[in-house]
């Protein structure tokens, strides 16, 4: 198969906090607003255009508090124009009516878990009534989403979705590869699942752990955007941690450039995923 030339924008995508990570697993996770904000700026710097959000309480724990977002997006704003992906996904066992919370900030862009996977232990619950409530409230809250797609069949739901009109354009999906218990990072299952989706619809590739670096490159040279960030992978080589999130998209960054691709700056990824502004 011949794979055409990429387009040569590619969104970065800054996945900094996430839900699951730790302190004791990494010193270098950012928590209160303002670690938020610096992790956020440095990434900014190193070429990411999205920052996929969740945020913490002071003490470390995972919370969909609107207040605790609006205040992280506002430290966030205070230092760089960078899109602000909120996520509706929260941390499992989160109710929806908890996990919409940061849609009360109207966020630019916020994520669209589109089906139920074992996620490693745990069981991350997104039924296809909840799927289509979430949906209704991001387009609500005036929020462009990013379709997660855990497996094959999460794409078809969110085709269906557009089919029934609960989703319009423009489309973008998120391959999220490699999580314990969903679909492996693999390389057949990215050409697989981009031709499953249209033509004119944008997608990208986050991969968990060890995955992240081989997997993003991959998307990157199909065409793909790409995420990375300590909320999918902790370690910026074996046994050594990534000092934030920031050296990782600076790698990406560099290896997009490497190949021929501009990492794309928040204004042209604005026009790329369709946000006013
Ligand atoms: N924390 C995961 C269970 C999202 O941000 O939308 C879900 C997650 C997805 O992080
Ligand atoms: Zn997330």
């Amino acid at each position: 198969i011949v794979t055409p030339t990429p387009p040569p924008d590619i969104i970065l995508t800054a996945a900094i906090v996430g839900a699951e990570v730790t302190r004791a697993q990494t010193p270098y996770l950012p928590i209160t607003p303002q670690e938020i904000a610096d992790e956020a700026a440095r990434c900014r710097e190193a070429g990411a255009a999205v920052i996929h959000l969740h945020v913490r309480n002071d003490d470390g724990s995972s919370t969909q508090s609107a207040e605790r977002f609006a205040a992280a997006i506002e430290a966030i704003r205070a230092k760089t124009d960078c899109i602000i992906q909120t996520t509706t996904g929260g941390a499992v066992g989160m109710s929806m009516e908890e996990r919409a919370g940061p849609l009360a900030c109207r966020p630019e862009m916020a994520t669209l878990n589109c089906g139920t996977i074992n996620f490693g232990d745990d069981v991350f619950i997104n039924t296809r009534r909840e799927i289509r409530d979430m949906a209704a409230r991001i387009r609500k809250a005036g929020s462009i989403p990013e379709l997660e797609c855990y497996e094959v069949g999460h794409i078809e739901e969110a085709l269906l979705l557009v089919k029934e009109g609960t989703l319009t354009g423009p489309l973008h999906f998120q391959f999220v590869l490699g999580v314990p218990g969903a679909i492996g990072a693999r390389e057949e299952h990215v050409r697989f699942m981009r031709t499953l989706i249209p033509e004119e619809a944008s997608w990208a590739v986050a991969a968990v752990g060890r995955h992240q670096q081989p997997m993003t490159e991959l998307a990157m040279r199909l065409g793909g955007h790409a995420r990375v960030g300590l909320e999918d992978n902790i370690y910026l080589s074996k046994g050594v941690l990534s000092e934030g999130s920031a050296p990782l998209v600076l790698r990406a960054a560099q290896y997009a450039r490497s190949i021929g691709r501009t990492p794309a700056e928040p204004k042209m990824a604005r026009k790329l995923l369709g946000i006013a502004g």
